[in-house]
């Protein structure tokens, strides 16, 4: 697949209700949508970046800077034969995962539509069918938080996690269960504490939530082990698994119960599988991650959800979860059931790119040729 042209075009779509986490509240999807032109066909991919470098160190600044000045140069006018291809030739690049995996997500792309084949198949999915949960932010108050969590129930939604961070943690967990003594309910708190906090983590064990995610550094997995050791609910961890290795390490250890795939947080879908596999091997259930994602990002999780170990609910929401606006035809959209159907090659389903909804919402454009 030659690469003869990229473009990264940098857009901002607003959110339909702003999406408060412990480390901002979002009221704008600013985001970089990569189009790879090769022989005729256009291979897209979503960069998961923030404006801002508040989940992981990378923000849509030093993505476009990684994109324009590291990969673009390794891959115009080259032919590359496929996803490993592409990730030999910016092995050279450390880090910078969120930026590696929107070109990786674009070359995954191009490589379906050439081999004329669902992505799920590419990938080795098995499931046709996948359960998707909700992610609740941080409300004024408690009220409004159950008064959310009443409409995405009445949606079918499976799973209900609130994002919690300190000053907004125990008491809600407390009203929310009593609220509602039956649901699969989970928290995340994106890193917001530290061991001196067990006491806290402790006390959660009463509210039995199907895990916590994230409660600790963003880079750790010791101290993870040691809360994990000390209470009954599973950690899951997120932003502390960008690879496989890490993955391997972190299950050694006992750092958790369950974790968390973003293809973004770790360089793309190669790596996200590898992780899956580790997960698997090892018994440990994993769901799909997700990053507030436009149309084309939230797509491509459908598909990597639709392997064997992806056993719980996803964070694969309803495009109107989040935007009254998208770029993909159709909209991500739910059953009845609050399933998602995985595109493949028996059901016909199939999502366009919208071009020109990513025209209104482009701010910026970059354009590299050979
Ligand atoms: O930690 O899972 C996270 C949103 C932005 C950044 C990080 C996270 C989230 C979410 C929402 O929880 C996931 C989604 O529905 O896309
Ligand atoms: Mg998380």
């Amino acid at each position: 697949m030659k690469i003869e042209r990229i473009d990264i075009i940098r857009v901002n779509n607003p959110f339909a209700h702003p999406f408060q986490t412990s480390f901002t509240k979002f009221t704008v999807r600013d985001a970089l949508i990569v189009k790879l032109y090769s022989e005729g066909i256009v291979g897209y991919g979503e960069c998961k970046a923030f404006f801002a470098p508040l989940y992981n160190p990378e923000d849509n600044g030093t993505c476009l800077h990684i994109i324009k000045n590291m990969i673009a140069p390794a891959i115009i006018g080259k032919d590359i034969a496929d996803p490993d291809d592409y990730l030999s030739r910016v092995a050279f690049i450390r880090g910078n995962k969120l930026a590696i995996a929107a070109v990786e997500n674009a070359i995954w792309d191009l490589k379906m539509q050439r081999d004329q084949k669902s992505l799920k198949t590419l990938l080795g999915g098995t499931q046709s069918e996948i359960k998707v949960g909700v992610s609740l932010g941080i409300e004024p108050t408690v009220t409004d938080l159950l008064k959310k969590i009443e409409k995405y129930l009445a949606e079918g939604y499976h799973r209900t996690k609130i994002k919690i961070k300190p000053g907004w943690d125990l008491e809600v967990v407390k009203a929310v269960r009593k609220h509602f003594p039956d649901i699969v309910m989970t928290i995340d708190a994106n890193s917001a504490y530290s061991l001196d906090d067990i006491d806290l983590f402790k006390a959660m064990d009463e509210y039995h939530l199907a895990y916590i995610e994230q409660p600790l550094g963003e880079d750790d997995i010791i101290d993870h082990a040691v809360l994990q050791k000390a209470i009954q609910t599973p950690i899951c961890l997120d932003e502390s698994i960008i690879s496989a290795e890490d993955a391997r390490k972190a299950i050694s250890i006992n750092a958790c119960g369950i974790i968390n795939i973003k293809s973004s947080r770790c360089g793309g879908i190669t790596e996200a599988i590898k992780i899956h596999d580790v997960c698997m091997a090892n018994g440990i259930p994993v769901w799909c991650g997700g990053m507030t994602e436009l149309g084309i990002g939230r797509v491509q999780n459908i598909s990597l959800a639709s392997l064997p170990n992806f056993t719980l609910a996803h964070d694969i929401a309803a495009s109107n979860r989040y935007f009254h606006e998208d770029i993909t035809i159709p909209y991500v959209n739910i059953t009845k059931d609050c399933t998602l159907i995985v595109p493949d090659e028996q059901n016909g389903i199939h999502y366009d790119v919208d071009e020109a909804a990513i025209e209104r919402m482009m701010v910026a454009i970059e354009v590299i040729k050979a």
